[in-house]
C-alpha cells in the first residue's frame, strides 16, 4: 500500500490531516493503515506525512512493537487534567488535545466516524470532511505480500473443502438422505468438519455454507438438517487467517446420487458462465461488463431471472476480497474498472426455489494482461 496516496488526498482537499477512531478488530481500514490489532478504539492521525497512534497506555509498548506508525503516544499523555470526564465527552476532550497540539482545524474522516463525536467537534469549531472510499480503493490493490497471505488462507479453505468432500463421498445413500459413520449426515455436521479443519490451519470463519435441496436456492442460507441425496449441495467457505487477517472465498456445488436433468443443465450453464467471466477479467474491463456478460449468457441459455421471485441469477458475479470478505471492486451492475492487483471472486449462480441452487466460485488476481486463478479445486458435480 502506498500511504502517499492518502497524503495526496489530504493535500488535494486542503485538509490538515486525516483521522480515524475505531477498534481495528472491526475496522479493516484502520488495521490496514496501522498493522495494529486492538479490541478497543484508538486514534489514528495522518498529518504532515506522518502517522500517529494514540492508544491506552497499557497498549503503547505493543503498538510500538507491532504497528507501522511513525509515532505512538498514550491517551493518558493527552488527558492529564480531564479525569472527571467520561464516555464520549472524554473522547472529544482527547481529540481536541491531539488536534490542538498538531495544529489541525480541517480534518478528513471516514464514513464510519461516530456522529456523536463529529457533532461535538464541529460545535467546537473544527471542520470535518467525510472522505469515503479512498482507503477502500488503496486496499483493493494487493501487494505481493498480501497475495501471499491470501493464497495461504485459500489453501486452508481448500483443505477444509476436501475434508467435507471426503465425507460426502464416503457417505451411503439411503433414500434421499446420506449416512455417514452410522448417522444421518447433516449440514451442521459438515459445517463443524469444515470449521475444525480451518481452526487447525489457524483460520476462523464467521460462517460456513453447507446447504442442500431447496435450501440451496437461498444463496446465503447456511443450511440445516439432513443433507439431501439426488440434489444440489452448495459448499461455500470464506475463512479468515487469524494471523494475517486476510480472507479467501470459494464455493462448489456437488451432488451425491442421480442428478435431475434440470440441475445438471443448471450446473453446465453456471460452469460456462464462470469460465466466460474468468476469460474476460483483465485490467481495464469494468466489473459491470463482466457481470452483464454472465447475465446475458444465462438468458441466452434459457435461464431467466425474476428478482422478485428470487429465481435465476439473483446476485452479483463477484466481489473484491481481502481484509474484508466483501470489498472493492465489485463485479456487479455498477462495478467499476478492474486494475492489476485486484483480487475478485468469480461466482455466478442459478437459483430456483423448487429445484435448488448451483454456485461455482473461484478467486482470481488481476495481472498485467489478464488474471491468475488462485483456486485449485476441481469443479465436479456428481461425486
Ligand atoms: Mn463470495
Amino acid at each position: 500500500m502506498n500511504i502517499r496516496t492518502l497524503d495526496r488526498k489530504i493535500t488535494e482537499l486542503q485538509l490538515d490531516g486525516y483521522l480515524l477512531y475505531a477498534a481495528s478488530f472491526q475496522d479493516a481500514n484502520l488495521y490496514y493503515l496501522t498493522d495494529f490489532l486492538a479490541e478497543d478504539p484508538f486514534l489514528f492521525l495522518r498529518a504532515g506525512g506522518q502517522s500517529l497512534l494514540v492508544v491506552p497506555s497499557m497498549e503503547r509498548a505493543r503498538a510500538i512493537r507491532s504497528s507501522t506508525a511513525d509515532r505512538v503516544r498514550s491517551r493518558e499523555e493527552f488527558q492529564r487534567d480531564s479525569h472527571e470526564l467520561e464516555g464520549d465527552r472524554a473522547t472529544v476532550d482527547l481529540f481536541v488535545s491531539v488536534l490542538k497540539e498538531y495544529h489541525i482545524k480541517h480534518l478528513g474522516v471516514d464514513a464510519a466516524f461516530p456522529i456523536i463525536l463529529a457533532d461535538a467537534l464541529r460545535s467546537d469549531g473544527y471542520e470535518l470532511h467525510p472522505i469515503s472510499g479512498s482507503i477502500e480503493r488503496l486496499r483493493s490493490i494487493k501487494t505481493a505480500r498480501e497475495l501471499g497471505y491470501m493464497t495461504t488462507v485459500q489453501r486452508a479453505g481448500e483443505k477444509a473443502f476436501a475434508s467435507a468432500l471426503a465425507i460426502l463421498r464416503r457417505s451411503e445413500i439411503i433414500g434421499d438422505t446420506l449416512r455417514y459413520d452410522g448417522q444421518v449426515l447433516t449440514s451442521e455436521r459438515l459445517k463443524a468438519i469444515i470449521g475444525c479443519s480451518l481452526i487447525n490451519d489457524a483460520c476462523t470463519s464467521k460462517d460456513v455454507i453447507a446447504s442442500s435441496g431447496c435450501d440451496s436456492a437461498l444463496p446465503h442460507l447456511t443450511g440445516s438438517g439432513p443433507i439431501k441425496a439426488h440434489s444440489a449441495i452448495v459448499l461455500d467457505i470464506f475463512p479468515q487467517s487469524i494471523e494475517s487477517r486476510y480472507h479467501a472465498d470459494m464455493s462448489r456445488t456437488v451432488l451425491r446420487g442421480e442428478a435431475p436433468r434440470e440441475l445438471a443443465e443448471m450446473f453446465t450453464a453456471v460452469q460456462e458462465a464462470q469460465e466466460l467471466a474468468v476469460q474476460k477479467i483483465r485490467p481495464g474491463i469494468s466489473g459491470a461488463e463482466v457481470h452483464l456478460a454472465v447475465a446475458d449468457h444465462f438468458e441466452e441459455s434459457g435461464f431467466h431471472t425474476d428478482l422478485e421471485k428470487g429465481s435465476g441469477f439473483i446476485h452479483a458475479t463477484g466481489h473484491g476480497l481481502g481484509l474484508e470478505v466483501h470489498e472493492l471492486p465489485f463485479l456487479s451492475k455498477r462495478g467499476g474498472v478492474l486494475t492489476k492487483g485486484n483480487v475478485v471472486t468469480v461466482e455466478p449462480g442459478l437459483y430456483y426455489p423448487s429445484i435448488g441452487g448451483v454456485r461455482i466460485e473461484d478467486a482470481v488476481v488481476i495481472t498485467h494482461n489478464g488474471n491468475r486463478n488462485i483456486t485449485q479445486v476441481k469443479k465436479e458435480f456428481v461425486i
